[in-house]
């Protein structure tokens, strides 16, 4: 296997909006995260991912860009930008950029352009435009974040398409004008320094040539009812072995696309190297196990033979040609101490349990703010004090038209919205968790006074050291990067163990899912393993004796 920088790279995720407000506005900026670089050199991390942070009126949070080449007004400027970026080189570390590809905001001034009907606008087909079916909209498909993906119009006089929120209208990918403009815009990016590229929801770019009504969503179908019509839909390759050629083959960068509704065989022909598409995807699938047949909103209880199933589906499938990006969390998924660990009692145990077993795998480690020290979900009463569109649709939708009542709906919401892992980054025990002066733009987790970086830091113990201590294994043992990986206890129902194999060297992980001990037995190896790190005080334990306790975690190493 090819050996690259990006392999051996930690990554770190920068929600801006929430990380560290510098100038009291109540909402985090570029400053703010220039202050804390060097807490994040002292983690480890290799290359940052910032979120968006380019001009947007913030439907979706940056996600709706109405201009690639300015910063959000709340962000900064572009010397705010520049200075940023230098910062971090400076350290020794990367930027990555998220990029949006599949649709801006609709105060894009192609968008605006595009509304004046005529032949002869050229920005017309730079989105869909449809004049809709006997007086109603073009099909029956419903957007990522409620209702109807298409939109009335007055001045167009015609719909369009919106996979997203109804701000977010869907750019067409069979033009080419349109998609020269895209190129220009990365090239900009990667010219003003930018080392990789998060590539946003682009398994999405190629829309069917006809609108046909959707069959509703199956089981399996974790997608809105018309995803499966949309994702990796014909000709997608074509656009990254084109953008591949145009772009990324000139500049010494990586990429990883996000792709929902993809599965490992279809994650390979998009990473594998020979075919010069793109370097690296984030799956969804492994967190999707928890949703139940009405979509991911309807929250079934976690299942780790699932899960062990999945994840050991797309390691075997991209094994010695593609690469994936691992995560637990992200801006959009909750956090997954609450989620599947334990965010009381266990809290800390589970953090790094689950650190160990998915940092340990294949791929390249993604960790989102606020994971470092194991932040937990947020239960506020009022809908009100909630921020994001999915959400704030998916009650709407859920108490006005299915009639639900609100403390069923607000059940689901504290399960899965994305505000979970939104709220400020908790620095200190001071008002607002020293993330900012102001009211911040959405409330702080009231547990801020316990959980917070001036007390991990102070703490051996904390989760934040071992991050630190899991990052520093991975740049001491080449078999963390380039093992060869096999699962172990397929079956059993609570512990995750596998092994990765480089050379000599084997590394074996155990990992504990559960609040209960747990007994299992490992093949005796030939010589005797090194125990690298636990979660617990260690217990001299052969591996075909393993007592764990609950949620915990050890890596062994074998010479
Ligand atoms: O997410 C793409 C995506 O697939 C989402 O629909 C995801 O499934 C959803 O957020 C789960 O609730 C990306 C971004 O990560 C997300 O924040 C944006 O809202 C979305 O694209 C649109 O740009």
């Amino acid at each position: 296997m090819t050996r690259t920088w990006w392999k051996e790279a930690v990554i770190y995720q920068v929600y801006p909006r929430s990380f560290r407000d510098s100038d009291g506005d109540g909402i985090g900026d570029l400053k703010g995260i220039e202050e804390k670089l060097d807490y994040l050199k002292e983690l480890g991390v290799d290359v940052i991912w910032l979120g968006p942070v380019y001009k947007s009126p913030n439907d979706d949070y940056g996600y709706d860009v109405s201009d690639y080449y300015q910063i959000m007004d709340e962000f900064g400027s572009m010397e705010d930008w520049t200075s940023l970026c230098s910062e971090i080189h400076r350290r020794g570390m990367k930027i990555m950029m998220d990029i949006i590809l599949n649709h801006t905001s609709d105060e894009h001034a192609w968008f605006q352009a595009s509304k004046a009907p005529g032949d002869n606008n050229k920005y017309r087909d730079y989105y869909f435009w449809n004049e809709g079916r006997s007086g109603g909209e073009p099909n029956n498909w419903e957007s990522f974040f409620g209702g109807s993906a298409w939109k009335h119009d007055e001045e167009a006089r015609a719909y369009y398409l919106h996979l997203f929120s109804a701000k977010q209208p869907d750019l067409n990918w069979s033009n080419q004008a349109l998609r020269q403009e895209m190129y220009s815009m990365m090239r900009f990016w990667l010219e003003k320094g930018v080392d990789a590229f998060r590539l946003d929801a682009v398994n999405l770019l190629v829309k069917p040539g006809e609108w046909q009504d959707a069959e509703p969503a199956g089981p399996d179908q974790c997608l809105a009812p018309c995803g499966h019509l949309i994702a990796n839909g014909d000709g997608i390759h074509d656009i990254f072995q084109e953008m591949n050629d145009e772009v990324f083959s000139r500049y010494p960068m990586f990429t990883v696309a996000e792709m929902a509704g993809v599965s490992a065989e279809e994650g390979l022909l998009y990473t594998d190297a020979a075919r010069k598409e793109l370097d690296s995807i984030i799956y969804f699938e492994h967190m999707d196990v928890d949703n139940g047949p009405g979509g991911r909103w309807e929250t079934i209880p976690f299942s780790l033979p699932a899960f062990k199933q999945i994840i050991t589906r797309w390691q075997l499938t991209l094994q010695g040609k593609g690469w994936i990006g691992l995560y637990l969390n992200n801006h959009d998924q909750p956090r997954v101490v609450s989620r599947w660990g334990n965010d009381t009692r266990y809290r800390v145990e589970s953090a790094k349990m689950f650190a160990t077993c998915i940092q340990m795998l294949q791929g390249s480690p993604y960790i989102y703010q606020g994971e470092e020290i194991g932040m937990t979900n947020i239960w506020f009463d009022n809908i009100q004090d909630y921020r994001d569109v999915e959400t704030l649709n998916f009650y709407r939708i859920e108490c006005e038209i299915n009639g639900r009542s609100h403390d069923e709906v607000m059940q689901d919401i504290y399960h899965k919205s994305r505000d979970n892992a939104r709220t400020p980054m908790q620095w200190d025990d001071s008002a607002n968790a020293g993330f900012s002066e102001a009211t911040p733009w959405i409330n702080v987790n009231p547990n801020y006074r316990e959980i917070n970086v001036a007390n991990a830091l102070a703490d051996p113990s904390s989760v934040w050291h071992y991050y630190r201590e899991l990052i520093r294994l991975r740049k001491r043992h080449e078999v963390i990067v380039y093992g060869e990986y096999k699962p172990l206890l397929e079956e059993h129902p609570d512990v995750f163990a596998y092994q990765r194999t480089l050379g000599d060297e084997i590394l074996i992980v155990v990992t504990n899912f559960s609040a209960d001990e747990q007994t299992v037995a490992l093949d005796a190896p030939p010589t005797k393993p090194a125990l690298l790190l636990s979660n617990y005080p260690a217990a001299e334990e052969p591996l075909d004796s393993q007592h764990l306790r609950p949620f915990e975690a050890r890596i062994y190493l074998i010479r």
